[in-house]
Order: structure tokens, then sequence, then C-alpha cells
């Protein structure tokens, strides 16, 4: 039950429930210049495994941009305004990804979407993010921006409870999925990326997740 946009907008927005929308290939178009954009961050803000507050070691390697960036330690998750790695504030969100996130919000029903935050999780294969809600943000009234880029991944998108059981989305290179509303605390999580190659991005998986953290 796809709403298409102009085909020339080079994607089509799918509803996935009154607060989710998947907007296939929306930023196929300007993935070099967004890759670009990330590299940038990368090289300043470099991903490193984090540890979850239990002790255990993520598979995928996070860094942040923006006011805000994601940090997991034993203390427990959080936003923190410098990156722990460097004592430093973290790369400003570059300008193309924040647009990009508020069109992208807008087109799935989220006028106004202002991310201060902008976490970037890049899988090698075989990494993966365990079922979760997002919940370290201070107002769940902002919804939350993926971008997927690289090598494809299924991504679990479960109900308000950890039982409900969960559906299976597969995420392509340039998908952007939007939740938020009454789909905001959902549980998701990433199944462990297959191997291949992409090729613009090699071996890897990008994503990132912008949100509104303050
Ligand atoms: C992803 N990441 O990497 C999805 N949520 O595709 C997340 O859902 C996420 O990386 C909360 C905190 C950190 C994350
Ligand atoms: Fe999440």
């Amino acid at each position: 039950m796809a709403d298409l946009f102009a085909p020339e907008e080079g994607g089509w927005l799918e509803r996935l429930s009154p607060g989710a929308a998947l907007l296939h290939r929306r930023v196929c178009e300007i993935d070099a210049a967004l890759l670009a954009e990330v590299e940038a961050v990368l090289r300043q803000a470099p991903p490193r495994g984090m540890q979850t507050p239990g002790g255990r070691a993520m598979s995928v390697a996070t860094t942040s941009c923006g006011a805000y960036g994601w940090v997991s330690d034993a203390r427990g998750y959080r936003y923190a305004e410098r990156d722990p790695g460097s004592g430093q504030p973290w790369p400003a969100m570059p300008a193309l990804s924040r647009a990009l996130a508020e069109e992208a919000a807008a087109e799935a029903g989220f006028p106004g979407f202002a991310p201060d935050a902008c976490l970037i999780n890049c899988y090698a294969p075989g990494a993966k993010m365990s079922l979760h809600q997002d919940k370290d943000e201070r107002d769940f009234g902002a919804p939350i921006v993926s971008v997927s880029l690289g090598l494809p991944a299924i991504f679990l998108f479960g109900g308000l409870s950890r039982a409900e059981r969960a559906g299976r989305i597969e995420l392509r290179h340039g998908d952007v999925l939007v939740w938020g509303g009454a789909d905001r605390m959902r549980f998701h999580g990433v199944l462990p990326v297959a191997d291949g190659m992409h090729p613009l991005l090699g071996r890897r998986r990008i994503n990132l997740t912008f949100r509104k953290a303050r």
C-alpha cells in the first residue's frame, strides 16, 4: 500500500503504521555527498565499541555528531556533550545530513523535527543490535530518523512490549526509516549483517539515527 512520491524524488514512501514510514531509496541520489559528510565525522570522532551497562561489548562501533552524542558504559546509557574518547565536543551535525533528516521527518508526518544528536553506527559483517527501546531522550514527542547506507540489514520492528513478536523489514542502501508518535517506543533491533561488498561502502553498513535528545 505504498504512497508514491514523484518519481524524480528517487524513492517511495511506505506507511508501516500511523507513526512509522519507510522512505525507500530516499537518499540514493545524494549518497556520495552524505557519505563524505559521515567520513569527515568518523575522522574527527572515530567510532568505537561501547560497553553495555551490564558490561557486555556491543558489536557495532559507534560515534556521534551534533550537540549531543550517545554513549554507553558501566554508568549506563546517556547523551553527553563531549566525546569521551577525546574530551572534545562532538563534531557539528553536517548540513546536508541535518536537512535530509528534517525533510524525511516531515515527509513521514513529523514537521518541525529539529535533531540535536546523530548517532553513527558502523556495522562490520556479523555486527548486530539487540532488541531495545530508544528512551534516553528527554522528550518522546520527536521521532527517530534512521538512514541506512552500505550493506543491507534486517531491521526488527517490534511492539511496545518486548514480548510482542517483531516484524522484519529489509533496510537497504539509501533507505530512511522514520518512527514517532504512537510508534515512538516500539522495540527494535538489527539482525547480524551478512557479509557482502557494497560499491560505495565496501564491507560495511553505516546507520545514522537522528534524534532530539534534549
Ligand atoms: C541501527 N540503532 O543502528 C539502529 N538505538 O540501525 C539503534 O536503534 C540505536 O544505535 C538506541 C541507541 C543506540 C542505537
Ligand atoms: Fe534504537
